[in-house]
């Protein structure tokens, strides 16, 4: 009912938002209105996409249930994992959340019975009344009734809302990630313990190329962190219009555990600028790529290394290479990335290819492309937006979805965090691997 009016107040809406992850709820149905009838609530409410159920009764309590899918009067159970009973208010002030247990049950959706939730755990509009009638010996959802509406089973109002906005989040995730600490250990041990290719070289030089501010510096301060076990800033990170990186930097990682170097050399380098004389030299790319640049030397926007500068690495052999180049993209901003910065990155991608260099994207900044993914970025492989920004750096770069990387770096927290160690893993992962192909194209002695 459009022009019926909710009867949450702005900061109970913005508190349902929350519980419910989205960010727009839609009034469909008002009992007080539409009358508390059984029919006229599947009439408005099915084929609705995902819903909630809001209740009031007169001890004050708000609750209800959601559901990701469509009511349609199937006449069976409708499976969603993602089903949940809540309460918003009551005796206690907190929200809470009782999650299916039986997804395969968690709605049961039969035209004669209003909206009902597991095999008739809560059923609103029971007998076409102001009323819920629950039953919590049922096991598809496990609550104390009076936790959820404080015993008092007849309602002053019946509403429900189309969820709008929460479809982000796809169902079941496109790659397979397992989010424990025990993950986090396992591929922290598989990196640390990372042998290069018929240890052609001591470590593997990895060389970050990408527009000013992508992360390239914050990429490095993550992985070190995530070894060294604490939040740590070596590599000066930060916001400005032109690179705040102004020197090559080679930086190794040390592996708290095992006190070891870890494989791999992060070779760290001056943004990219959309201007021809600004930021990183077109040129310098095929000194970096093929070892000349020393440690430490300051980069001229407007002039390449040559052999007279003071440390140019005159005669590099395969372990001062580069033996795969990461760009690092910033994930929120694909769209808008000027063409003619899209023009360098394709340019650079080229001289890769000639050089034979593996190429990588870590696609950063996950954090700000969905908002869902602030707070917990285990949800990355569901989001849709994160699927669509790498598919558009697909398109743009002709780069195949399986050499982009999603990442966030530590950029405002103080400590570490589970879910954003494993994507920095994972994504270091990826970059051993693409460097070992490197090596595998070389006729290296094997042992
Ligand atoms: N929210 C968020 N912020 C990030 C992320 N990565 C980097 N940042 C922030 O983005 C800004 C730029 O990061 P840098 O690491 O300095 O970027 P850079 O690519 O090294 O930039 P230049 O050296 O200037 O070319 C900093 O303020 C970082 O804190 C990320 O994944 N998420
Ligand atoms: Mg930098």
């Amino acid at each position: 009912m459009a022009d019926s009016k909710s009867r949450l107040t702005k900061e109970e809406k913005q508190l349902l938002q929350h519980l419910l992850r989205c960010r727009h709820l839609s009034l469909l149905y008002k009992g007080s209105i539409d009358t508390y009838n059984i029919n006229t609530f599947h009439n408005i409410c099915n084929q609705q996409g995902p819903t909630v159920v809001v209740a009031y009764n007169a001890r004050g309590y708000i609750f209800g249930a959601d559901t990701s899918q469509s009511y349609t009067s199937s006449g069976n159970y409708i499976n969603d994992s993602e089903a949940f009973l809540y309460r918003l208010k009551g005796k206690e002030s907190s929200p809470l959340q009782i999650p299916v247990k039986v997804p395969s049950q968690a709605v049961y959706d039969v035209s004669g019975i209003g909206p009902c939730f597991g095999a008739r755990s809560i059923i609103f509009l029971s007998q076409n009344r102001a009323e819920v009638a629950t039953d919590a010996t049922v096991a598809t959802y496990t609550f104390r009734p009076e936790d959820l509406h404080g015993n008092d089973q007849a309602l002053l109002e019946c509403e429900v809302y189309r969820v709008e906005d929460a479809g982000d989040l796809m169902k079941t995730p496109w790659r397979q990630v397992e989010w424990t600490p025990g993950e986090r250990s396992k591929l922290m041990d598989e990196i640390g313990s990372y042998k290069p290719y018929l240890n052609s070289v001591p470590q593997y030089r990895v060389l970050f190329l990408g527009p000013v501010g992508a992360g390239k510096s914050s990429f490095f301060n993550s992985v070190n962190s995530a070894f060294r076990g604490y939040v740590t800033n070596q590599a000066i990170a930060g916001s400005d219009s032109t690179s705040v990186t102004m020197e090559y930097r080679t930086y190794g990682v040390k592996n708290k555990h095992t006190g070891q170097p870890l494989p791999i050399v992060f070779c760290d380098t001056m943004g990219l600028e959309e201007k021809q004389g600004a930021g990183l030299d077109m040129d310098e790319v095929a000194n970096l790529l093929k070892g000349h640049v020393p440690d430490r030397y300051q980069f001229n926007p407007s002039n390449a290394i040559h052999p007279n500068v003071p440390g140019y690495i005159k005669r590099p052999d395969l372990k001062d290479q580069i033996h795969c180049v990461v760009f690092i993209i910033d994930g929120s901003k694909v769209e808008i990335l000027p063409e003619k910065l899209e023009e360098k990155l394709k340019d650079i991608r080229r001289k890769a290819i000639r050089f034979g260099v593996p190429q990588l994207v870590l696609m950063t900044k996950v954090d700000e492309i969905s908002p869902l993914l602030e707070e917990d970025v285990s949800r990355v492989y569901r989001s849709k937006a994160v699927q669509r920004q790498m598919q558009l750096i697909e398109g743009k770069f002709g780069i195949p979805l399986n050499q982009i990387v999603p990442v966030k770096n530590y950029s405002s927290e103080l400590e570490l965090r589970n879910d954003v160690d494993i994507l920095i893993l994972l994504a270091v992962r990826q970059i051993l691997r693409s460097s070992e192909s490197y090596l595998d194209n070389f006729p290296l002695e094997k042992e």
